[in-house]
C-alpha cells in the first residue's frame, strides 16, 4: 500500500490520482490535514485525515495498512512560510522527521520527499545552476528544504532508508491550485486570462524562473521512484529542469490564443524571493543517472493548460 501525505496539495492531488491509475485505487491511501475539495480525489479511493506533526496518527494508520511506499508532500511553501517562519520550520522539519522515523519503524521500502530550487540562494550561480554548488537559501522554506536534503541523505547513509528526492522548479497544472508559492503567478495567469482577459502579475516582467508542466513533474517523480536503487546516486536531491520563462514570455505565449490578453506588473514581497533563486538549472546529472527528459515547453504547456481549463470552465 502507498501512503500520500499532503494529498490535497497542488502536487499531492495529481500524484495521488496518477498513483491510483498505476497501483489501483484501494492501494493508494490519500492523507491530509483536511478533507479534499476535489471530487475525483475524494471519490477515487481511501482518504485519511492526519496531522503529520502527530506521530500517533501515523502509527494508527499502520495498524490498518501495511505501507510499502510513502510520498511525503506536506509542507508550507516559500511565500506562506515567510509569513509564519517558526511554524513553517516546524511543519517542514518535524513533519519530515516523523515520516522518516515512521518509515524506518515500519520497514517502508521507498520514501519520496520533494525539495525545490528554493534550496539555492543569492550566492548560487544563477545560470545553469549545477547539481553541487553554493546553497545559501534565505527563505525559511528554502532553509527547511536544504536541511531536509541533508537529513534524507543521513537516513540513507546511516540507516539505509531508500528515500529519494527532486528539486522541483515552479510547477504548473490545471487540476489543482498552487498553495502559497512564489511561482503561483504562472498558474493564476491562465485562470485570469480566461476569466478577465487581463492579469496583474506580482513579479516583474523580466523575472526569469525555472518552471515545469505538471505532467512532466509527475513523470520525473515516478521515473525516479521506479528506477533501480543503484541508479540513484544523489541521496540529497536531484536538480530537475524543463524550461525557464519570464512573466512577459508566458503572457506572449497566451496571446497566441488570446491576442487581446494584457498583463500588468505590480511586484510584491515575492519579488525578493524570486530574485534569490536561479534562472536556469543544470539537470544533466538526473538525465545521466536515471534517464530524465521533459516533454513540455512553454508553448505546448500553454496550449494544453488552456485546452483543459476551457473544458473545465464550460
Ligand atoms: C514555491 N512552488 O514557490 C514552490 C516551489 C520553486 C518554487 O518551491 O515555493
Amino acid at each position: 500500500t502507498i501512503l500520500v501525505i499532503g494529498a490535497c496539495g497542488q502536487l499531492g492531488s495529481e500524484l495521488t490520482l496518477e498513483l491510483r491509475k498505476i497501483y489501483g485505487n484501494a492501494n493508494v491511501i490519500a492523507a491530509d490535514i483536511q478533507f479534499p475539495k476535489q471530487a475525483d480525489l475524494r471519490e477515487s479511493g481511501p482518504f485519511e485525515i492526519i496531522d503529520v506533526l502527530t506521530p500517533q496518527h501515523l502509527s494508527e494508520l499502520a495498524s490498518r495498512y501495511k505501507f510499502t511506499q510513502i510520498y511525503h508532500l506536506a509542507a508550507i511553501l516559500s511565500a506562506t512560510g515567510e509569513k509564519n517562519p517558526k511554524f513553517a520550520w516546524r511543519l517542514n522539519m518535524d513533519g519530515l522527521f516523523n515520516v522518516l522515523d515512521f518509515a524506518l519503524e515500519q520497514g517502508v521500502k521507498k520514501v519520496y520527499w520533494p525539495s525545490s530550487i528554493a534550496v539555492f540562494g543569492p550566492n548560487t550561480p544563477r545560470l545553469n545552476t549545477p547539481q553541487h554548488t553554493i546553497m545559501d537559501p534565505n527563505t525559511v522554506y528554502g532553509i527547511s528544504k536544504q536541511a531536509g536534503e541533508r537529513w534524507c541523505n543521513y537516513y540513507f547513509d546511516k540507516y539505509g532508508l531508500d528515500v529519494r528526492s527532486l528539486r522541483y522548479p515552479g510547477l504548473i497544472g490545471y487540476k489543482a491550485l498552487p498553495g502559497g508559492g512564489t511561482t503561483d503567478y504562472a498558474v493564476d495567469i491562465f485562470h485570469q486570462a480566461l476569466a478577465k482577459g487581463t492579469y496583474k502579475c506580482f513579479l516583474s516582467a523580466h523575472t526569469r524562473l525555472p518552471m515545469m508542466y505538471m505532467p512532466d513533474a509527475i513523470k520525473a517523480t515516478l521515473d525516479l521512484m521506479h528506477a533501480p536503487a543503484e541508479q540513484i546516486k544523489e541521496r540529497s536531491s536531484y536538480n530537475l529542469a524543463a524550461m525557464s520563462f519570464t512573466p512577459e514570455e508566458i503572457a506572449t505565449s497566451i496571446q497566441r490564443h488570446f491576442p487581446d490578453f494584457t498583463i500588468t506588473y505590480d511586484p510584491d514581497a515575492r519579488q525578493q524571493i524570486a530574485d534569490s533563486w536561479p534562472q536556469t538549472i543544470d539537470d544533466s546529472v538526473a538525465r545521466q543517472h536515471w534517464g530524465w527528459s521533459p516533454s513540455y515547453d512553454l508553448d505546448s504547456m500553454t496550449d494544453d493548460m488552456l485546452l483543459h481549463l476551457r473544458r473545465i470552465n464550460n
